[in-house]
């Protein structure tokens, strides 16, 4: 029981597709108390039953764009439990339209939502979520691939995930005096609902397939095992780091 008197706080399950839904089954796995954010009255109908499946103890909305709802969320932690252990960051959004075509196309109002909503609101979490958690505590969020590289149509995305990236190190120097680890998953493609509709998915989940070692593609349970590492005390020594569960994609050349 890796994870046994743990209390982690959960942000973007949407539902038993999510990433963070796999992060969760393998914490539960692992002995940890569980809490789920949502993101209004329409999604708590998803997370409500995601919550009780798991035995989770609480959940809140959430908006990550909105100060007052991440202090009020905060608050409502502090009053349950006292104190957080382990918090995940699986929220990313861009306008649909952006994640298409060319990036030099990019509004000034759409590289803004998709930088708050995907890569501030890390710092806002850790900023607000900082006193209600004491040394070994640990923070991690979801990057990809196409924050170090280009991927085609991944666009103000990859821009987001790119300063998620350097949120992740940035974080970890502040948080590391007092113990506290920050950590990015990079994970490879995994068919859910942000990766639904988006043009050539298909074509990237078979080139995957096709040139990683593993030639085959993670799965929402391949990222929850190595999130119980980064949860865990067996990765104390770890902060600041990029982590890839992509089959080794990253790591091929030509
Ligand atoms: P998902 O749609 O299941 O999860 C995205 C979550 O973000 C949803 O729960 C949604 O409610 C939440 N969200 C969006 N805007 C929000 C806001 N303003 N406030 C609070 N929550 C908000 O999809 P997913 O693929 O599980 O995505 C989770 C994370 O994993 C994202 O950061 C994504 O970029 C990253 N990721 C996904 C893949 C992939 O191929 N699916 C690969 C690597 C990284
Ligand atoms: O981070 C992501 C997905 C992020 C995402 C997805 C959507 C789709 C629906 C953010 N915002 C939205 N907004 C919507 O309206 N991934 C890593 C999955 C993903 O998305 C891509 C990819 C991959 C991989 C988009 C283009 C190209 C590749």
């Amino acid at each position: 029981m890796l994870l046994k008197d743990k209390k982690a706080l959960i942000f973007g399950v949407a539902n038993n597709k999510s990433i963070a839904y796999g992060i969760a089954e393998q914490f539960k796995a692992h002995g940890a108390s569980l809490a789920f954010s949502y993101v209004g009255e329409p999604l708590k109908k998803r997370v409500a039953p995601i919550s009780e499946e798991l035995g989770g103890e609480l959940i809140f909305d959430c908006d990550v764009t909105d100060d007052d709802q991440i202090r009020a969320a905060a608050e409502t932690v502090r009053e349950k439990w006292g104190r957080v252990d382990i918090l995940v960051h699986s929220v990313a959004f861009a306008n649909r339209d952006d994640l298409q075509g060319r990036f030099i196309d990019t509004s000034r109002d759409g590289f803004k939502l998709a930088l708050d909503v995907s890569a501030y609101s890390l710092t806002a979490l850790c900023h607000t979520f900082e006193s209600l958690m004491s040394p070994g505590a640990s923070v991690m969020t979801l990057s990809y691939y196409g924050a170090q590289k280009t991927v085609t149509n991944y666009n103000v995305m990859g821009v987001a995930k790119a300063a998620l990236e350097a949120s992740v190190r940035y974080l970890a120097v502040d948080l590391g005096p007092s113990g506290i680890r920050v950590n990015a998953i990079s994970a490879g493609p995994i068919k859910t609902l942000a990766a639904s509709g988006i043009s050539g998915f298909k074509t990237i989940l078979s080139t995957i397939e096709e040139k990683a070692p593993l030639k085959r593609n993670v799965t929402q349970t391949d990222v929850g095992k190595a999130s119980v590492f980064l949860a865990s005390d067996l990765s104390s020594g770890t902060t600041g780091e990029i982590i890839f569960v992509d089959a080794g994609f990253n790591i091929v050349g030509v």
